[in-house]
């Protein structure tokens, strides 16, 4: 059984080859090329495995998981955060040619539920830590509403059934099964900008060359180690080059919870970090951090600082290597595909002012005006994309895809850009219905509609608002029917189960909401309002 998904031409996948972008290898690759390897691979708080330890553990719980009747095709849900089995579980998954979805920790019922019936599962692995997963309730709600679930593992329970059970598992002659080099290996999460959240098809091949190019692009080698404090799943961590970059080179991948100068400092000057990569909020905080306390030489051993995921106020760019005393990487990139760094020898004005160059030589990007035509360098226009890494279509989405690809499949990734004439990028704003919370994104069609069920909502609409730490944080514009207050909005949503970082930052109860001339909600007048009205989330 193979996962439907649409294909590059053949045309162009036989140039891929040729190039050798695609090199026909599964991604099971990046850990078997280092399966005798006693080098420290990950290390999670007191916990540390090595290149061999982690290989080995994924191959107990693939055969643990073949055993069960897991098998090529098949796919998963995945819930972990930034723990070492979030890499045991991928390995073993590409292992069996499972394909996972890894939802982000921070996703509640209505992401997992739009994911579960997407895919159809027929395995959850997810954490007792989640507050979805400290007791069975949730777990036999999905069950009972996803037929297809026939296994559930929980991890932080005790017992041979549990993550850490099946990984301790005996092994016993597992012979691996990967799905083919050119067929899906798992999905990515589309930041979305329609109703529904999006998944997108990766396959080994068009992932490994991201990868592999990455890490060339990067200078990622076996003495790296890499702080990983963004969301572990997200694919900027995975593949910029990330946690698999970082395993492909031998090198060590420091996890930690979440980005805070209180968790991080220590953890680099600890495990003598080299490189890390945050979004712009995490790099204020850690500069506010140093000029509060100073960084008593805990940041001495960190080289490189990747930002990326949203735009980096060109004055917080320089402060990185005056304040933070490393060099600094723009990284612009989307779990689409279309990766852009800046180069570790650009100089400080590319590097300080761009969000690099598309890193593939056979990457086709160009800016395109209203009518779809190519506009001059240095003009504004839409982001099109399409090459070896950049998908072909949202897994089972014919009309998302009919509006987000053009004719000759460039993807239109909704970015407004300028490109220059030696093919630097500057992202300048935006053209979709999403708004970018300090490298979180959300759908405003998503909460829009998720309103649209209260009962006191008439109207809802989502809007940016800006924000000095975030660059934006949303602002929901509410017609009601009848009296409602904005905290028992949020309260409402919340139970419902949204992702914390979706619920609106401000809550306004206007009137009416003022409309353009097609009648749809007109959203740049919404953000003039919030200027007028001095709106803010303080
Ligand atoms: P996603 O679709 O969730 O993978 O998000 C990708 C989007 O994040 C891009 O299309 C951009 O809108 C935004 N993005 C990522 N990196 C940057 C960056 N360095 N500067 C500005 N926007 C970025
Ligand atoms: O924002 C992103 O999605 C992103 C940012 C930087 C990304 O997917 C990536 C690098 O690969």
């Amino acid at each position: 059984m193979t996962i439907p998904f649409n294909r590059w031409p053949e045309e162009l996948a036989a140039g891929y080859r040729e190039k050798g972008y695609w090199i026909d290898v599964p991604l099971t690759d990046i850990l078997s090329r280092h399966a005798k390897s006693d080098r420290c691979a990950v290390i999670e708080g007191e916990r540390h495995f090595s290149y061999r330890e982690l290989e080995q553990a994924a191959t107990r719980l693939a055969g643990a998981l073949q055993r069960q009747g897991l098998t090529t095709g098949d796919t998963a849900l995945v819930q972990l955060g930034n723990v070492a089995e979030l890499y045991i579980v991928f390995f073993a998954l590409l292992k069996i040619g499972v394909a996972p979805v890894n939802a982000l920790f921070s996703h509640q019922k209505t992401e997992l539920e739009a994911y579960a019936s997407q895919i159809t599962p027929k395995l959850l692995i997810a954490d007792r830590e989640h507050a979805l997963f400290r007791d069975d309730d949730y777990l036999m709600t999905l069950v009972a509403r996803f037929p297809s679930l026939n296994t559930a593992i929980l991890r932080g329970d005790s017992g041979e059934r549990s993550l850490e059970g099946l990984i301790a598992a005996p092994e016993d002659n597992f012979v691996a099964t990967p799905s083919a080099a050119d067929e899906v290996a798992f999905f990515q999460l589309s930041g979305g900008s329609t109703g529904t959240p999006k998944l997108i098809p990766r396959t080994h091949n068009d992932y490994y060359y991201s990868i592999r190019r990455s890490v060339e692009i990067c200078r990622f080698d076996e003495n790296t180690r890499f702080l990983c404090a963004i969301p572990a799943a997200h694919n900027y961590a995975m593949s910029s080059p990330g946690s698999l970059g970082v395993f492909y080179g031998e090198g060590c991948v420091v996890l930690a919870a979440d980005p805070s100068a209180n968790l991080c400092f220590p953890l680099i000057e600890r495990h003598q970090v080299d490189v890390a990569a945050l979004v712009p909020p995490a790099v204020s905080l850690w500069l506010q951090a140093i000029r509060e306390w100073g960084n008593n030489g805990q940041l001495a051993s960190l080289r490189l600082l990747q930002v990326g995921g949203a735009r980096l106020p060109e004055a917080l760019a320089r402060r990185i290597p005056a304040e933070i005393g490393c060099q600094l990487q723009q990284v612009f990139g989307m779990a689409e595909g279309l990766v852009n760094y800046t180069a570790l020898d650009d100089d400080d004005e590319h590097i300080f002012t761009t969000q690099g160059r598309p890193m593939c030589p056979d990457d086709e990007v160009w800016a395109a005006d209203e009518e779809g035509n190519p506009v001059a360098a240095g003009e504004v226009g839409r982001l099109m994309t399409r090459g070896p890494y950049t998908f072909r279509g949202y897994y089972l989405s014919p009309e998302a895809n009919a509006k987000a690809f053009d004719a000759n499949g460039f993807y239109c990734s909704g970015d407004l850009i300028v490109i220059d004439e030696q093919g630097y990028i500057k992202v300048v704003g935006r053209e979709k219905d999403q708004i970018n919370r300090g490298g979180e994104k959300i759908a405003a069609e998503e909460i829009e509609n998720l309103l649209h069920r209260h009962e006191a909502v008439l109207h809802a609409a989502l809007v940016s608002m800006e924000d000095e730490l975030m660059g934006e944080k949303s602002c929901a514009f509410i017609v009601a029917r009848s009296p409602v207050r904005p905290v028992a909005l949020r309260r409402w949503l919340r139970e419902l189960g949204v992702a914390d970082y979706k619920l609106p930052d401000k809550v306004e109860i206007v009137d009416e909401l003022p409309l353009t001339h097609v009648g749809k909600p007109d959203k740049k007048r919404l953000r003039q309002l919030i200027a007028e009205r001095r709106l803010t989330t303080k």
